[in-house]
């Protein structure tokens, strides 16, 4: 059977029968900030704190905080229909503020070099305040293997840049139509060989008419040129979330499990997969 290029219509779409979930609001104290900061945090259906989850970590644009995902993308939805599917691992997805700063409201001028440097200062946020805490805070596993981080735009981004700059913490990482944040790929991935070994899945993905669509398509000849297997995933559309959500859609079902790049030759026919 070939794989789909992009999500089936509806799959947005609350059906009868699915379960979509709960949703926390969260405060945890950012000792990079010196304040408490929000995140969201997605719980699966049938969530148990008998069990032990995955974690991902996903991440807004510049124009968005920790509710953006949840009131523009629809991800409960998206991964509720999967989970009816039984087509997803189980996980939880967490939606932090990329934007480590005292005022994190994405308010007055976004592009203000203060607003975006922040978004840089997340990446320490992230590792020492916002992961401890939820470690603390909910049943999850808590080795490389089982953390992901994808996120759009600022935040695609963030996480090629936090993830592939720490393999320690990070297995699965992709952006999703990445901005000019992302570092340039030399300084992204300066070993590409222990980037090789390390990753489970490495996701580039970008609407066709998007005008930032030269950082993901830098960053895929690099991985091209050191022959780092990947996803390049080039999708009708631009800078918004109907490409999002197809690609939550898409990546949420690769996560956590054995990726089989030979069998993603339909969305990314170059891949570098061994064969
Ligand atoms: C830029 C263009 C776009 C930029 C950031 C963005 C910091 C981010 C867009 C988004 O997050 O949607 O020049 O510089």
């Amino acid at each position: 059977m070939k794989a789909q290029h992009t999500a089936p219509v509806g799959f947005d779409l609350i059906k009868e029968g699915a379960s979509y979930g709960v949703v926390d609001s969260v405060a945890y104290f950012s000792k990079t900030v010196g304040t408490q900061r929000k995140a969201m945090v997605y719980l699966p259906p049938k969530y148990s704190d008998k069990k032990k989850y995955p974690v991902l970590y996903l991440l807004h644009g510049i124009g968005g905080d920790e509710k953006e995902w949840l009131n523009h993308g629809a991800p409960h939805i998206i991964l509720g229909n999967l989970y009816a599917d039984r087509k997803i691992e189980e996980m939880i997805v967490v939606f932090p503020n990329g934007r480590a700063m005292l005022d994190d409201r994405a308010t007055g001028n976004i592009m203000a070099p203060e607003k975006v440097e922040a978004f840089a200062t997340f990446e320490k946020d992230l590792l020492q305040d916002l992961i401890p805490f939820i470690e603390a805070h909910y049943p999850v596993k808590s080795d490389r293997e089982h953390r992901a981080i994808f996120g759009l735009s600022m935040g695609g981004g963030q996480a090629l840049n936090f993830g592939l700059g720490n393999l320690d913490y990070f297995a699965w990482v992709g952006g999703f139509s990445s901005a000019p944040n992302t570092r340039v790929p030399e300084q992204l991935m300066p070993r590409p060989q222990e980037a090789k070994q390390k990753l489970k899945l490495l996701w580039i993905s970008c609407g066709d008419q998007d005008r930032l669509i030269g950082n993901s398509r830098r960053t895929h000849e690099y991985l091209i040129e050191h022959a780092i297997p990947h996803v390049f995933y080039i999708e009708p559309g631009g800078h918004d979330f109907n490409v999002w959500k197809n690609d939550l859609y898409m990546v949420s079902q690769l996560l956590f499990k054995e990726v089989d790049y030979n069998r993603l030759k339909d969305i990314s026919p170059i891949n570098y997969s061994m064969d």
